[in-house]
């Protein structure tokens, strides 16, 4: 039986490059069979967080985004990162016996710096935290978004080298991508939290309509025929239209002249579509929030479950290096 696990970072709303490159398969997935640990990295989140109500707040929120989404709790363990705090000890363990260059090579640490965000030591271990996360459930499947490919790379890495020097304590993990590795942002960038070019899934109302107003396109007119793979509006679109209304969008757009449609149009789609998709969930959303201690009688069903799994594990590592 195969073991899942993924985690998404409290560092802002969940948005919709983590719904379609991540946490759409989390809830997905589970129905297939295997075991599943869905996590809240607000380990990870202090590497940008800095304000403790915000990051309370959006612990609180991605929790609810999972439930409100439809994950199965009985078949798959939600849990918050810090409730299992032996994965900080496995951190130390792997980095112990892993080289600087492993960490060295990670792009997001580099990119994330580029950005301005400070260069801790946290941010240099953040693969070092994750591997951990990672290997402390046994892990053999990791579904994530492209950006998080290396650091499921990492992760085998450092179990390796422990596993070199110690014998074979770790499960080397392979990741999983969705059919959408990197959904951008309004920008044409990847969308991330810390890019500021994101949108919300529940996201509704004026607000989207500002935010789609944002979206990057040019000053060709309707009428002028266009290629609609160049146009960042059509890979939104392709997230939310069925096949065939997506070709038929596409081929008026193709053709131009007096019925293809204006930016305005297919922006207004999108808005509709954003919000039909979400609609359901959008309203489960305010129930949960609603009764948050039923959200944290769910965590804490999740941390004790996870953290059984992982003592396992650090026992395990704790022997094999001497300390137990
Ligand atoms: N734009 C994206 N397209 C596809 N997948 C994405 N993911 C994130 N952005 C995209 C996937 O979502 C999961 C959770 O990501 P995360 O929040 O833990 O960290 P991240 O990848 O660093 O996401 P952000 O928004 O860019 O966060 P910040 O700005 O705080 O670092 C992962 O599986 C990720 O691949």
């Amino acid at each position: 039986m195969s073991t899942y696990l993924s985690g998404i970072q409290p560092s802002g709303l969940p948005h919709l490059g983590n719904y379609f490159g991540a946490i759409e398969q989390h809830i997905r997935l589970p129905g297939q069979g295997g075991e599943h640990f869905y996590f809240i990295a607000d380990y990870h989140a202090l590497t940008t967080s800095r304000d403790a109500a915000e990051l309370r707040a959006n612990v609180r929120e991605t929790a609810v985004t999972y439930l409100a989404l439809g994950l199965d709790v009985e078949r798959a363990t939600l849990f918050r990162q810090s409730h299992v705090p032996e994965v900080c000890e496995l951190t130390w363990l792997l980095a112990s016996v892993t080289g600087m260059g492993v960490l060295e090579r990670a792009v997001s640490y580099k990119e994330k710096v580029q950005k301005g965000i400070a260069a801790s030591v946290g941010l240099f271990l953040y693969p070092g935290l994750m591997a951990s996360d990672i290997l402390a459930y046994d892990s053999h499947l990791v579904p994530v978004g492209a950006d998080q490919v290396q650091h499921v790379e990492i992760a085998r890495d450092m179990a390796s080298a422990f596993n070199a020097v110690y014998g074979e304590v770790f499960v080397l993990p392979q990741a999983v991508m969705s059919k959408h590795t990197k959904v951008p942002g309004l920008d044409g960038e990847k969308m991330s939290k810390s890019y500021g070019n994101t949108i919300w899934v529940f996201e509704t109302g004026k607000a989207l309509k500002k935010l789609v107003g944002r979206i990057t396109t040019d000053s060709r007119g309707p009428e002028e025929p266009k290629d609609p793979a160049g146009l960042l509006l059509f890979d939104f679109l392709r997230l939310f239209l069925t096949p065939a209304e997506f070709e038929e969008w596409a081929a008026r757009v193709r053709a131009g002249g007096v019925d293809a449609p204006g930016y305005g149009h297919l922006k207004q789609r999108l808005i509709e579509g954003i919000e039909e998709r979400f609609a359901p969930a959008r309203k489960r959303r305010e129930e949960l929030l609603a009764d948050p201690a039923e959200v944290d009688r769910i965590l804490a069903r999740g941390a004790e479950r996870a953290r059984e799994r992982a003592v396992r594990t650090r026992d395990r590592a704790l022997r094999a290096c001497g300390l137990r």
